[in-house]
C-alpha cells in the first residue's frame, strides 16, 4: 500500500470559550440573524444548493432556531467551519451556534467549555476503500494510507483503533470533506475515514459510488449534535428546546401537513403545550408563544427533515437505525414539553 505524506499534529487544545458572554438570545433578536455555523460542505448535511441557499440537515436545525426566534427561517447567516476552525467560531462569539457534525465528548463540553443542546445524529466512525483494494475488514489495514480530517474525534480513534488492532497506518491529514474526496479519489490514500454518515454523504456524490465499499467495523460512538458556549443557559435553553420540538413534533404526530390545522388546539394537551394554545413555554424560554410551531413549519418535524436530506429515498440512503424514535426502537427521546 502507498506510503505517504507526514503527519500533522492536530487537535483543538488551547481554546477556551471562556469569553463567552451571556445574552446570546438578545443579541441574536437585536441583530435580526441567527449566525449558525455549518460545515464548509458535505451534501445532505451542510451544502448551498445551485441558487446558493443552504441546505440540509444540519442546516434545517439553524432554520428551526431562527424560526422559533426570530419567525423567519431564512435569516441565517450561515458560516461554513472546518472541523479545525469551528471551535474558536463558536468561542469567539463569531457563531452563536454550531450545527455541524460534531460530535459531544467529554473534553469538548469540559476543556473547551460548549454545551451540546442533544443530539440530532447518533454515529460512528466507518472506514471507505476502493473495491479494487479487494479489503473486507478495517483489520486488513496494516500499513495503509489513511485521508483523516484535522481537529476531529475521528483522528483519535484511528489512533486507538490501529494501536488496538497492533496495526499501522500513514495519515494523510485533510482539512475539508471536499478535499478528502478528491485526495481519497485521486489515490493520495488508501482508504477515507470519517462518521459513517459523512462517508455515505460523500459516496453518494461520486460518480460511481458502487465502486467503493464501506467496511462492516464502526469505531466509535459519535453523538453529533448543536452546542453553544457555556455560561449562556438562556440561549441553550432555546436551541436545546427548540431540537426537542423537531423531535417531540414527529412523536406526537405533528407534521408539516397538519400544523396549522393542529396550532388551533387539539384534545392532546402536550401537543397544545408545544404548539402554544395551552400554557405559557413560550414565554418562559422569552419567545412567542408559537415560538415551536414556527420552528416546526421550518422545514417540518424530526422525521420529515431527516427523510428529506438524508434518508432512504435520497441519495445518500440513510436508514433511521439509532435515530428512530425510542417508540420505533431507536434513541430518539426527548423530554417532555410540560
Ligand atoms: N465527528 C467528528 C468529525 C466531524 C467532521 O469533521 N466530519 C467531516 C466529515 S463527515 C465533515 O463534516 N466535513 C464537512 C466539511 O469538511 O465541511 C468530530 O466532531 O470531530
Amino acid at each position: 500500500m502507498k506510503k505517504t505524506v507526514i503527519f500533522g499534529a492536530l487537535t483543538a487544545a488551547g481554546l477556551a470559550a471562556g469569553a463567552a458572554a451571556a445574552g446570546t438570545l438578545d443579541d441574536v433578536k437585536a441583530r435580526g440573524t441567527l449566525n449558525c455555523g455549518v460545515a464548509t460542505g458535505l451534501v445532505g448535511f451542510a451544502t448551498p444548493d445551485a441558487n446558493g441557499e443552504w441546505q440540509g440537515f444540519d442546516v434545517a436545525v439553524c432554520r428551526a432556531v431562527a424560526a422559533a426566534v426570530l419567525g423567519d427561517a431564512t435569516a441565517v447567516e450561515f458560516v461554513p467551519t472546518t472541523g479545525k476552525t469551528r471551535f474558536t467560531a463558536l468561542a469567539s462569539g463569531e457563531i452563536d451556534m454550531l450545527a455541524r457534525n460534531t460530535t459531544w465528548t467529554f473534553s469538548r463540553d469540559v476543556d473547551l467549555k460548549f454545551t451540546f443542546v442533544g443530539v440530532n445524529y447518533y454515529d460512528g466512525q466507518g472506514f471507505m476503500v476502493p473495491k479494487d483494494l479487494g479489503v473486507s475488514s478495517a483489520k486488513e489495514l496494516d500499513g495503509a494510507t489513511v485521508c483523516i480530517q484535522t481537529g476531529t474525534t475521528t483522528e483519535l480513534n484511528l489512533a486507538d483503533f490501529f494501536r488496538v488492532n497492533g496495526i499501522s497506518y500513514e495519515p494523510v491529514p485533510i482539512e475539508t470533506n471536499a478535499e478528502a474526496q478528491q485526495q481519497y479519489l485521486a489515490g493520495a490514500c488508501d482508504v477515507y475515514t470519517t462518521d459513517a454518515s459523512g462517508l455515505a454523504a460523500t459516496r453518494a456524490a461520486f460518480e460511481a459510488p458502487n465502486d467503493h465499499v464501506l467496511l462492516p467495523e464502526i469505531i466509535s460512538k459519535e453523538p453529533l449534535g448543536p452546542l453553544v458556549r457555556h455560561g449562556d443557559n438562556e440561549w441553550g435553553d432555546v436551541v436545546r428546546w427548540t431540537l426537542n420540538a423537531l423531535i417531540s413534533a414527529e412523536e406526537l404526530g405533528i407534521t408539516s401537513a397538519n400544523i396549522s390545522e393542529m396550532s388551533a388546539g387539539t384534545n392532546n394537551p402536550e401537543i397544545n403545550r408545544i404548539l402554544g394554545t395551552e400554557g405559557t413555554l413560550g414565554e418562559m424560554l422569552g419567545l412567542d408563544a408559537d415560538w415551536a410551531a414556527k420552528a416546526i413549519t421550518a422545514g417540518g418535524n424530526y422525521g420529515e427533515i431527516f427523510e428529506k436530506n438524508i434518508g432512504e429515498s435520497t441519495p445518500i440512503g440513510l436508514a433511521r437505525g439509532l435515530n428512530a424514535q425510542w417508540t420505533e426502537g431507536g434513541l430518539l427521546y426527548s423530554p417532555p414539553f410540560r
